[in-house]
């Protein structure tokens, strides 16, 4: 049976120039820098986002983690939004790893009340944890895989430079919010004080992240990686991907959110859903089931017996994530699969 998975843009498989660079790598071991494709991956990185050094990571948690325990010590506090990602899905990892706590705050577009934040930020007080961090997310997943504007960001920026606090980009997704909004990557990340990306998302990769700042931060990174167990030997069979990745797949981001586009459309034709608009669309729809029809886990069975997989987020939430791997047929499809079910269970109920 033909599979849509439509659960997340991580589930794409590498292409045949992928596949083709990995054989052909040249390798080294990278825990003595001497991995040639691991190098230049970092050295492509820092030159696209304008930055000064760049560290290649296994993934987009430990990108992170790797990022919150650099910039901070045990007992500090770092601003999270209540949807990000570093607070929702890395197992309590900033808790566990930094030892650090988070004050959450409402991010419910993606974005924070500037007042919010700053009133977040702790004073000087004998009682009170440093606030070390402030971190943001672009594209924010949670809100519906909204792109937030620069313009957002540099006023995040100019409050944290007010108080001397360094801000950080969970830009897993950014070159979707660069492509969706038409901003060049350096110029979006221009004041952040570092960032990192994905390449095993929407840009195909199979396995990757890339961390982005100044030398300093990135020297002080390399080792917490080691820490963590994430230096690398061989490394350059998967960082050639990521290469391939950042010279041809972002532009074809506007495909996934054209397609992304036309499901949130045809689904908010559908009776008993409920698509939740977003103020700049990418390669996610997220929507409600209304009470009365069928629930989230049912739908997703449903589907599945017709080889559509779609993530579950709650009892009546569901997320769909457009990519490489889904064409605009397979989305059109979709879309009817899901009108079936769903009218068809406020028929039979
Ligand atoms: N997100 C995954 C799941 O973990 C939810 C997905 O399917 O969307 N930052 C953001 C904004 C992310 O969306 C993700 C992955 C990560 C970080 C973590 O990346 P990985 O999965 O490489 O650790």
């Amino acid at each position: 049976m033909k599979i849509i998975d439509l659960r997340s843009d991580t589930v794409t498989t590498p292409t045949d120039e992928m596949r083709e660079a990995m054989m052909k790598a040249k390798v080294g071991d990278d825990v003595y820098r001497e991995d040639p494709t691991v190098n230049e991956l970092e050295e492509l990185a820092a030159f696209i986002f304008k930055k000064e050094a760049a560290l290649f990571v296994v993934s987009g948690t430990m990108a992170n983690q790797v990022s919150v325990m650099t910039y901070t010590q045990r007992g500090d506090e770092i601003i999270v939004g209540r949807n990000s990602h570093i607070y929702n899905y890395e197992v309590g990892a900033i808790a566990a790893l930094s030892g650090v706590q988070a004050m959450p705050i409402n991010d419910e577009n993606g974005m924070f009340s500037l007042v919010e934040l700053e009133e977040a930020i702790r004073p000087e007080n004998i009682h009170f944890p440093r606030t070390a961090l402030i971190t943001l997310e672009n594209t924010h997943n949670r809100a519906g895989g909204v792109a937030l504007s620069k313009e957002y960001i540099d006023e995040v920026v100019d409050i944290a430079d007010r108080h001397g606090i360094p801000v950080y980009l969970d830009g897993a997704r950014i070159f979707n919010a660069c492509v969706a909004l038409g901003v060049e990557p350096s110029k979006m990340v221009e004041r952040v004080d570092a960032l990192m990306f994905c390449l095993s998302k929407g840009l195909g990769a199979p396995i990757g992240s890339v961390i982005v700042g100044r030398k300093d931060f990135i020297e002080k990174a390399r080792k917490m990686r080691k820490r963590l167990g994430g230096g690398m030997r061989q490394a350059g069979v998967i960082a050639a991907c990521g290469i391939v990745a950042l010279n041809k797949m972002v532009q074809r981001l506007k495909e996934d959110h054209e397609n992304a586009e036309l499901l949130a459309n045809e689904l908010s034709q559908v009776k008993g859903i409920v698509v939740e608009p977003v103020a700049v669309r990418t390669n996610m729809v997220y929507f409600m089931l209304l009470p009365g029809g069928i629930d989230a886990p049912q739908l997703a069975k449903k589907l599945l017996e017709r080889g559509i997989k779609i993530s579950v987020v709650s009892k009546r939430r569901v997320r769909l994530v457009t990519h490489k791997d889904v064409s605009r047929e397979d989305v059109i499809e979709a879309a009817k699969a899901i009108k079936e079910v769903v009218e068809g269970s406020w028929r039979d109920g």
